[in-house]
């Protein structure tokens, strides 16, 4: 297994349309391991394969509070959604970020591919739901800053973007302090 790096926004590779798995074959189930182990060393409650520059459809969530219940999406499609719920959401890849979106259904009933490549499907509501939607928003390329307003969506990027240049000026100086000075 293998810990995969997390894209940050405004990275535009996280603005990629993932294409559907053609087979869930060794390749993806790696890839579904790798993404299990980043997403709970992050921690989070759920990781697109987008998140980590693959651009198939492939999600893994898991909400539970004993993080013991991994639950891996191939190929998912929202067959049914019911009401509409407020929820503060996160994302791996506007950290430090937190907002409340309107957006979201209550319940959906998702249809999908397992790691076996076999169908199931499954009701989801509370957390479940909300984060099922998160990551196919990511896997369409969309994040929930999104949803928010541009004056919001500014600011949070500006943010991202002076603490990145701040964490890269530190790694160049500790880079450079290591050259000889002959
Ligand atoms: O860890 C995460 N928490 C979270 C909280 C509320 C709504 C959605 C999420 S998903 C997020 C992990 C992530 O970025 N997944 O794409
Ligand atoms: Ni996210």
């Amino acid at each position: 297994m293998a810990k995969l790096t997390i894209l940050e926004y405004p990275d535009p590779r996280l603005r990629t349309r993932a294409v559907p798995v053609v087979a869930v074959d060794d390749r993806i189930r790696r890839l579904i391991d790798d993404m299990f182990e980043t997403m709970y060393e992050a921690p989070g409650v759920g990781l697109a394969a987008t998140q980590v520059n693959v651009h198939e459809r492939v999600l893994v969530v898991d909400v539970s509070p004993e993080q013991d219940q991994p639950i891996a999406f191939v190929n998912p499609e929202i067959i049914e959604r019911d009401g509409k719920t407020e929820a503060e959401e996160g994302c791996l890849s506007v950290p430090g970020i937190f907002d409340k979106l309107a957006t979201r259904s209550a319940h959906v009933r998702v249809r999908a591919l397992d790691r076996d490549g076999k169908p199931f499907e499954i009701d989801a509501d509370g957390l479940l739901a909300v984060c099922i939607q998160h990551e196919m928003d990511h896997l369409e390329g969309r994040l929930f800053v999104d949803y928010l307003s541009d004056l919001k969506r500014t600011r949070i990027r500006s943010r991202l973007e002076k603490e990145r240049r701040e964490r890269g000026t530190r790694a160049a100086s500790r880079e450079r302090s290591k050259v000889p000075a002959i």
